[in-house]
């Protein structure tokens, strides 16, 4: 097995601009550090974004565009034995990257780490920005237009949990509820400590299954840390629980499979701060998947280099 990171760079799931420069920049910092394989999609200049208040369904057309090819390079990719590290880009860029787990390995749980929930659909968003929509599409929840290119299953909501959740509309309250995914606050962190809640992520994502998904999306950090995101919530967790969080996730790469860090908005950070953040932990979930597949590999031949002749 090999890694792959996977610049998604589209902001077409939000009204704030600036997310879609957001893997150029990280990609650019890790060039000294990651000397593996990669690719790049960009969304295409010419695209008139949609704004509009009003509009309910803003880009969606464009979005489904961007990662159907997204979608399509992954399950490649991982049919081929790649791990994907994905960096957004906006977070509708998970959809490809989850349903792509699913597509290739079987009963896929998903752990998203989210200061939102992103259960959202079609009739219950309040802003018609599609970036509050993917865990209900990744999760068969409704959306079914944003999922035409998948033709595999969709992932269980019982096996799907949120991580550090603290906005969440009315009507998607409701869509939570109906959906059964379970769902642990910012408070419950500071509570129960990152371990802990960490532990029981992988205990309803991961339990008899090989194969969980990771969605990390950096607004899950207190403002006051990791400014640079389109759409920042205040009492978030620091840097320290942040890179706690990572760390648990890379203790249980014997299930993980597959890897998104999305919503750095460079034109938003100030002083480089979430910058800085996203590149740590983006370096550390590098190496420690580097380092799991150089033991992997080793345990495929236990005798190794260590025969002697
Ligand atoms: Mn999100």
């Amino acid at each position: 097995m090999k890694t792959i990171l996977i610049g998604a760079g589209s902001d077409l799931g939000v009204h704030i601009d600036g997310s879609h420069l957001g893997p150029t920049q990280l990609m650019n910092d890790l060039k000294d550090f990651y000397k593996g394989e990669s690719i790049s999609f960009i969304q295409d200049e010419n695209i008139i974004k949609s704004r509009n208040l009003s509009d309910r369904r803003k880009n969606e057309y464009e979005i489904d565009k961007f990662n159907t090819k997204l979608y399509n390079t992954i399950v490649e990719k991982m049919k081929e034995d790649y791990f994907p590290i994905l960096i957004g880009g906006d977070h509708t860029v998970a959809i490809p990257s989850a349903l792509a787990d699913a597509m290739v390995n079987e009963s896929t749980g998903i752990i998203w780490i989210d200061a939102h929930t992103d259960f959202n659909t079609f009739e219950t968003t309040i802003t018609g920005n599609i970036h509050g929509l993917p865990l209900a599409a990744i999760c068969g929840y409704k959306c079914d237009e944003l999922r035409y290119y998948h033709k595999g299953n969709t992932i269980q909501p019982s096996k799907g949990v949120i991580v550090g959740a603290r906005s969440i509309d009315e009507k998607e309250k409701d869509n939570l509820r109906y959906a059964g995914i379970t769902y642990f606050s910012t408070e419950d962190i500071k509570k129960e400590g990152v371990e802990a809640i960490m532990e029981k992520a992988f205990e309803i994502a991961g339990g008899r299954t090989k194969s969980v998904h990771i969605s990390y999306d950096l607004d899950v950090l207190d403002p006051k840390v990791a400014p640079g995101v389109s759409i920042p919530e205040l009492d978030g967790i620091n840097e320290e629980e942040a890179m706690k969080i990572n760390e648990v996730i890379l203790n249980h790469l014997d299930q993980v499979t597959s890897y998104d860090l999305v919503e750095f908005n460079p034109l938003r950070d100030k002083d480089r701060k979430t910058e800085q953040i996203a590149v740590n932990i983006l370096a550390q979930t590098i190496r420690a998947v580097e380092n799991y597949q150089k033991i992997n590999k080793g345990l495929e031949n236990p005798n190794g280099e260590a025969k002697l002749n």
